[in-house]
């Protein structure tokens, strides 16, 4: 009997899940991650995710079925010290807790409502009777406030997934209502990973100077975060040298991101769709993780800080990086004080680029708008690193002990290892240049103290 005629006679008297459950264990279900080994587990049978400013829900066994108790509430959260805001999450928190569990479990998710209305939760990606779906309206009536829903099933697959809500979708997303739902498989993983993280990509309208997002919004939003987090108050992903590192990465967001990794070539190895086979990962130095889908890059460390990120030059900026007047080369001395008599906060882009920013902001002489951060910050040994939103730092060490994911300060460059200035004179070396430069050097530069002792006038 072939795998089709036994599904077929055995459709006949066998509810889904025993289907499933028999040919698993008839060998017949094929596992995307080629075959099983024990993989690198702890007592729970898996090595557990690790969510960056994130936690994952403890469960409860009874009877043999994992019981998860979510509760969807409106809650206090800050992006990064320095911007708060009432959002709407999970458990206390957006994105909602990571959900956890294993490729044949049965699962008992309980979902209470604390919203001002109604909502429901849908289960993306999972397969599962369409009475659990948790679209309202098509396959439950939607949970109303105060009221605790169930939803029940058994897991049929495993891989990256996540949780939101199918009801006032527009508004409920936008508000924070996510999280990830991580699936292991039955049997462990071939090249099991040493480190496995999740992080899920989202866009605020965080208007400069207010403390709730604007769902209205549809692409000019003002904060791209991970795990609901902007940098610098993104967690730093850490890990040993030599470790297989597994990033999760899930987009619940309005935009495609296409997410870069430094230093390393990573493979694509899988998605919404599981673990894939060997031989259908992809090497890759970005990978673009499109609204409604999950993928999971994999790669061994390799000792250094390196940076991670969106690679959509505006999405890692904080608020007031958009639909600003562009003033490159254009002296505005005096334009700058004038507005700001009319609008408390308001900094131009510089003359000369925007670097300045970050330079004026920290020293405090430039206090942007309440409740609203720096569009660029964070500080690193050699400088200000003038990025916001969805941007991290993998880093690697050689003396990081397994499963410890503290961050480990900046990373000690061998000697002789890092880019260092051997001139302060534009004019130094004869490069092959085209065409004809748009000034003279002494005028393209910006501050007499870097003129060349060469150049007379
Ligand atoms: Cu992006």
């Amino acid at each position: 009997m072939n795998r089709r005629d036994f599904l077929f006679a055995a459709g006949a008297m066998l509810p889904a899940a025993a289907i499933t459950k028999a040919l698993a264990e008839s060998g017949h279900v094929q596992h995307n991650n080629g075959e099983a080994t024990a993989g690198k587990r702890t007592g729970q049978g898996y090595m557990p995710v690790h969510t960056p400013n994130g936690w994952t829900l403890p469960h409860k066994m009874v009877d043999g079925v994992k019981e998860f108790h979510l509760v969807a509430e409106e809650i206090e959260h800050e992006f990064a010290p320095g911007s708060k805001a009432k959002c709407w999450g999970y458990n206390g928190t957006t994105p909602g807790p990571t959900l956890e569990a294993v490729e044949g479990d049965r699962v008992r998710i309980f979902v209470t409502n604390r919203l001002p209305e109604h909502t429901s939760i849908h289960w993306h990606g999972l397969i599962l009777p369409a009475g659990m779906d948790g679209v309202s309206g098509v396959t439950q009536p939607a949970i109303q406030p105060g009221e605790t829903f169930v939803y029940e099933f058994t897991l049929q697959q495993h891989g990256t997934h996540m949780y939101h809500p199918h009801a006032d979708e527009m508004v409920q997303l936008a508000m924070g209502m996510m999280g990830m739902f991580i699936i292991h498989p039955k049997h462990g993983e071939a090249d099991p990973v040493d480190r496995d993280y999740a992080i899920l990509l989202h866009n605020w309208a965080m208007h400069p100077g207010t403390s709730r997002p604007d769902p209205a919004v549809m692409q000019e939003f003002d904060l791209w975060t991970m795990n609901s987090k902007v940098f610098p108050a993104i967690d730093s992903l850490v890990a040993k040298t030599g470790e297989r590192v597994r990033i999760r990465i899930g987009n619940l967001s309005m935009w495609n991101h296409p997410i870069h990794l430094h230093g390393v070539q990573f493979h694509v190895t899988g998605s919404d769709g599981g673990r894939w086979l060997k031989n259908q990962w992809r090497s890759e130095v970005t990978e673009i993780v499109g609204v409604g889908q999950a993928r999971d890059i994999e790669f061994i460390a390799v000792p250094g800080d390196w940076a991670f990120h969106c690679h959509m030059s505006h999405h890692t900026m904080n608020a007031m990086g958009h639909d600003i007047p562009n003033t490159l080369g254009v002296d505005q001395s005096g334009i700058e004080s004038e507005i700001r008599k009319l609008l408390p906060g308001y900094m131009a882009m510089g003359e000369h680029g925007m670097a300045e920013h970050q330079e004026h902001t920290d020293s405090g002489h430039m206090r942007g708008p309440d409740n609203t951060l720096p569009m660029m910050m964070g500080k690193g040994q050699f400088g200000n690193i003038e990025m916001g939103g969805m941007f991290t730092l993998v880093k690697a060490r050689d003396d990081m002990a397994p499963g410890d994911f503290s961050d480990p300060g900046w990373y000690q460059h061998p000697s002789g290892t890092v880019a260092r200035r051997i001139s302060s004179s534009p004019d130094y070396g004869s490069p092959a240049r085209r065409g004809t430069p748009a000034s003279k050097r002494s005028e393209a530069l910006p501050t007499p103290s870097r003129k060349n002792p060469h150049d007379h006038h």
